[in-house]
């Protein structure tokens, strides 16, 4: 009887440490559908497990709870503000969007994965999910850095790709691009379905000849994030 309860106990804690896990691998995924489907269907596996001994089950369920609705508060409820949609007064500012890959001659290609991270605490990273190599901007002022090199001086159309799942308020995966620190450009989330990739053109930034350096910077903290595949700048002429 001794052995069964701790193995009962090791059963539970395992299922604690299922649940924790994929309801925060569901909120930093932004699959707040599959978070509510494990923390059920753990849930029925607890009620499974202690059928036997409901006393028990009510008070290890009463502490699953409370560590959920924990997690939750935590975690989940500060990452669901609205995100705004700011007003976008830079004059060379052009956003419009593209199913098409768009190609130039003198085209610069940036991967996302190739930046570097800054102020990405918990929920941004650089390097690889399911979808590929890419920069994913979650908290707030999460910055992707680059170095870019131009063979020429000039101005440039800047195309960034990236996913989105329709999931979210609009606003809520905008960021601010910096081009040598001097410009200022913007990508103005509205939300919808990407289905994958999709191109976004946002205006014109003027490069020079050589290095430089193009910085993304997620404008708040929100349950979204701005997720980049890769950029592009095509010469203008
Ligand atoms: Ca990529």
């Amino acid at each position: 009887m001794k052995n069964l309860f701790k193995s009962t106990i090791s059963l539970f804690w395992l299922s604690i440490t299922l649940m924790a896990t994929t309801i925060l691998w569901s909120i930093i995924e932004n699959k707040l559908i599959n978070g509510v489907i494990d923390f059920i269907l753990i849930l029925v596996m607890m009620v499974i497990n202690w059928k036997a001994n409901f006393k028990l089950m009510l008070k290890w369920l009463m502490f699953a709870l409370f560590f959920g609705v924990t997690i939750t508060i935590a975690f989940f409820i500060p990452r669901i503000e609205i995100g705004s949609n700011k007003a976008n007064n830079s004059e060379n500012n052009s956003q419009t969007e593209t199913n098409i890959e768009p190609t130039g001659t003198g085209e610069i290609v940036v991967e996302g994965e190739t930046g570097v991270l800054t102020n990405g605490s918990t929920w941004s990273y650089i390097g690889e999910s399911a979808r590929g190599g890419e920069a994913y901007l979650g908290d707030d002022k999460a910055t992707a850095t680059y170095e870019v090199t131009a063979k020429n001086a000039g101005k440039y159309n800047l195309y960034v790709k990236l996913s989105d799942d329709a999931m979210h308020m609009d606003g809520a995966r905008s960021v601010t691009i910096t081009v040598n620190t001097t410009q200022t450009l913007k990508y103005t989330h509205v939300s919808e379905d990407t289905q994958g990739w999709k191109w976004y053109k946002i205006g014109t930034a003027t490069l020079k000849a050589g290095k430089n350096t193009i910085a993304f910077v997620k404008d708040e903290s929100t349950g979204a994030a701005y997720v980049m595949d890769t950029f592009k700048l095509i010469p203008e002429n």
